[in-house]
């Protein structure tokens, strides 16, 4: 089973706004989707699939929205065997990770993302969609975190990446070494929809040349068969910068591999 809950913060923007219209978008998406994946050879009719809404998180503080996000993904996870966050602004998954670690305290987060978001503070703000991984490494230990796809940050974050985090690389790929420490530990994706490359994702606040192709992202995912994932969000879609919508039908796309992948039951 997999509930899934949408997530449309959009308040810390540091470039382009918009990321509140990924949820719906993502689910318009979907709708063009078919239920069965011939890669999987599984279909969305045998998995159980509760969507449980929009968070409602207007005129909420940043703090408070990303308490409430908390709260939904520690409901998602108490209920389901994933929990899927629809973001929103990559700030939303500190959120996301927290409810985690309330259901599973020993989970670890693997992020996918363009950018190392590990700054201490953005602009004076200490709570961003660029400093929120910075939040989870002080709240849960950097030894917790792993990035992959990696190709933006400034000097300080990638030396504090380098030299604390479990695994932080510009490949989107754990080496088996670092695959093998997590061994069964219940683990939380994170994906910047950014860490494609913007010809694949052109409708995010902060595209960065040089990212992934849909199908590597999506190979990328399939590589974690076997590890204890119980949640996993897409984050920053921001549809207004993308009217053929190609970002939001990847994050569809994602979400129903994942789904498929962690959410059925039986072997994974
Ligand atoms: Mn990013």
């Amino acid at each position: 089973m997999a509930a899934i809950f949408g997530a449309p913060l959009d308040l810390t923007e540091s470039f382009r706004a918009g990321a509140r219209g990924g949820p719906r978008a993502v689910r318009y998406m979907s709708d063009s989707l078919e239920t069965y994946s011939p890669t999987l050879d599984r279909d969305l009719e045998d998995v159980a699939l509760a969507d449980l809404g929009d968070l409602e998180l207007k005129g909420l503080s940043v703090e408070r929205a990303v308490e409430s996000i908390a709260e939904a993904a520690a409901h998602a996870a108490s209920a389901a065997r994933l929990a899927v966050m629809l973001g929103g602004e990559h700030t939303g998954s500190l959120g996301g990770f927290r409810g985690i670690k309330r259901v599973y305290p020993e989970a670890v987060i693997i992020q996918a993302d363009a950018h190392l978001d590990m700054r201490p503070d953005y602009a004076g703000e200490p709570l961003t969609h660029a400093t929120w991984l910075h939040h989870v490494g002080e709240e849960f230990g950097f030894e917790h975190v792993h990035q992959v796809g990696l190709r933006s940050g400034d000097r300080a974050e990638w030396r504090l990446a380098r030299s604390r985090t479990a695994w932080s690389g510009t490949a989107l790929s754990l080496p088996p070494s670092v695959r093998e420490r997590i061994g069964q530990l219940p683990v939380y994706v994170s994906i910047d929809i950014d860490v494609l490359d913007p010809a694949h994702a052109p409708g995010t606040g902060c595209p960065e040349p040089g990212g992934a192709t849909f199908r590597e992202l999506v190979e990328f995912v399939y590589s974690l068969a076997g590890l204890h994932v119980v949640g996993l969000d897409v984050m920053e879609v921001s549809p207004e910068l993308d009217p053929a919508n190609i970002t939001a039908a990847a994050a569809a796309k994602l979400v129903r591999e994942a789904v498929l992948l962690f959410g059925a039951s039986g072997p994974s």
